[in-house]
């Protein structure tokens, strides 16, 4: 059976909650049969998102499946770039440092992902592939597994999903902001974490 570790983050900025961790919590009231699942709870920190995965990562997954909340995103996506660059608040004006000194300007993940946004929205789940997961914590978590894995050469592939926000946490917001339900955010995940190709 496949073995996965799946990460969420805590709340962040203005934000009193993380669609993640929701979505993430929501997920485990209802388990898949498989695979066999080990979660982990990060800070919204550069530093110790590189430290938390280089000790994870030890695990020797098959899988990890990393997620993030989106704010202002319409549905779920799929991140299948990861780029060396990171700004303290994650605002695009902002000017970048690189996550790893003298790493590659990105990674791709190579996890199929054009084909699992095809299950989700057939199984009613709106989703797309993203090619740009922004310069804050969801980019560089990617980004740091993908380097973790590539230099110690691990066999375990990487994922990022990006979701939007819970209806709840959109509530709270003077403008507009779009949103999805918990309940359908983590049957998204659960489909997702039963079709990866068993490794
Ligand atoms: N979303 C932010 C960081 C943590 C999270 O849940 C992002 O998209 O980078």
């Amino acid at each position: 059976m496949n073995r996965v570790l799946l990460t969420a983050f805590e709340p962040y900025g203005p934000w009193q909650t993380n669609a993640s961790w929701l979505t993430l919590v929501e997920m485990t009231r209802e388990l898949p049969a498989q695979p066999a699942i080990t979660t982990r709870l990060y800070p919204v920190d550069f530093d110790a998102v590189l430290d938390r995965l280089s000790t994870d990562l030890v695990g020797d997954y098959d899988y990890v499946i990393l997620t993030g909340q989106a704010p202002g995103r319409t549905r779920l996506e799929l991140e299948t770039v990861s780029l060396n660059l990171a700004t303290v608040t994650g605002d695009r004006d902002e000017v970048p440092r690189p996550l790893i000194v003298e790493g590659p300007l990105a990674y791709a993940s190579d996890l199929p992902a054009e084909s699992t946004c095809q299950l989700l929205r057939q199984a009613g789940i709106p989703a797309a592939t993203s090619r740009h997961a922004g310069t804050y914590l969801c980019n560089a978590a990617l980004y740091y597994a993908l380097h973790l894995i590539t230099a110690r050469n691990l066999r375990t592939r990487a994922m990022f999903v990006h979701l939007p926000l819970d209806p709840a946490q959109a509530a709270l917001q003077a403008e507009p902001i779009p949103s999805q339900s918990i309940e359908l955010s983590a049957k998204a995940l659960r489909l997702i974490l039963q079709s990866l190709p068993t490794a």
